[in-house]
């Protein structure tokens, strides 16, 4: 974890921040291991930001028409003892295009709360986009965008202070690409820069009928193959990589084990690419599958559950009509002890 540099003494600067040189490590990393995986944040180049937006409002992919459907009818309850609790930060973990912040942030507007927007997102281009929609619809809102990942939001949230009270979205099912173990240690971050009566509301998509998940993660368009194979175009472009995108298949499937959709891209025959970044080449075998996300799906109790074992209480939870997904409120509570994780 860092934050841009520091300055140790007059000899020392420690320049922590090289995304490309950070890409290429876990380039090296993930495609060295057996199974050969990626981390899925870098799917969200401005390109691949842009494909995530075409799969929003793919028909298939449920996730977004859900939440907004639960924001539009219950955000405004969510959110009115807060803003009349004084003034807030609104910080969106992940912001994106922010289509489901603005139904939150109108309701703020409308409750009169006194509020900054505080989004949070690792692709600059969306940041731009977003902080122009407000800009335009909204000029009236105070808004301080930050183009960063996650851990590095929450780092820079710690060291914000003031008065204000927090309420962090993590809007999306955003949490479904960290395993249970890793949403664990991310909350416990979260907590541990918020103060006592601080907000988060995290969406969480449900468990449900398989085909559903395979549909939305295989969409009949092929948008989805597309975003997913454009992590080998960024390759290309910022490593000096010589992806074949014609060489490789997305594959979507349902881990009922991990309760996990995973999505692969699959090598259609044997092939060595070229890496001029790494100064390295990878074999792949033909049928090889490169890993490239999780998308976690939760119990209705595992949510309450991962609450608790968290340091927060559950305010309120919507689901939306069909009962596929989650909006869960809750509230920070320091000093008292939280339950041990089960063995
Ligand atoms: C943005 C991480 C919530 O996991 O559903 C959509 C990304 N991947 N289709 C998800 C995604 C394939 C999405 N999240």
């Amino acid at each position: 974890m860092s934050a841009g540099y520091r300055v140790l003494g007059p000899q020392i600067l420690k320049d922590l921040h090289d995304p490309v040189r950070d890409f290429a490590y876990d380039v090296l990393v993930g495609l060295s291991e057996r199974p050969k995986r990626l981390p899925s944040k870098y799917f969200y180049d401005d390109a691949g930001s842009r494909y995530f937006q075409r799969i929003m409002a793919l028909p298939e992919y449920y996730l977004t028409d859900c939440e907004l459907e639960i924001l539009l009818k219950h955000a405004g309850d969510m959110v009115a003892s807060l803003a009349s609790r004084g003034p807030l930060n609104l910080v969106d973990l992940g912001a994106g295009d922010g289509k489901k912040t603005l139904v939150v942030i109108e309701h703020l507007r409308k409750l009169g709360a006194d509020f900054t927007f505080v989004p949070i997102d690792i692709s600059e281009g969306a940041m731009r986009q977003l902080v122009g929609t407000v800009r335009e619809r909204m000029p009236d809102v105070r808004v301080e965008g930050l183009v960063s990942e996650y851990a590095d939001g929450v780092h820079y949230l710690g060291r914000e202070h003031g008065d204000r009270q927090n309420l962090v979205l993590f809007l999306g099912s955003n949490i479904g690409n960290f395993s249970m173990l890793q949403a664990r240690a991310f909350l416990r971050r979260l907590w541990s820069v918020l103060r006592d009566g601080d907000h988060v509301m995290i969406g969480f998509d449900l468990k449900k009928d398989i085909e559903v998940l395979l549909a939305a993660y295989n969409d009949s368009e092929g948008v989805t193959a597309a975003f997913n194979l454009n992590l080998l175009r960024r390759m290309n472009r910022e490593l000096g990589a010589d992806f074949d995108l014609s060489a490789f298949r997305h594959y979507g499937t349902y881990n009922v084990f991990s309760g996990a959709m995973e999505s692969y891209l699959v090598s259609l025959a044997p092939q060595v690419v070229r890496l001029d970044a790494l100064e390295q080449s990878f074999a792949f075998d033909a049928w090889e599958p490169l890993h490239t996300e999780y998308s976690y799906k939760y119990l209705r109790t595992d949510v309450d559950l991962l609450a608790r074992e968290t340091g927060f209480t559950v305010e309120t939870r919507f689901e939306d009509e069909r009962r596929w997904f989650v909006e869960a409120l809750w509230r920070v509570m320091k000093s008292t002890p939280t339950p041990r994780p089960r063995s």
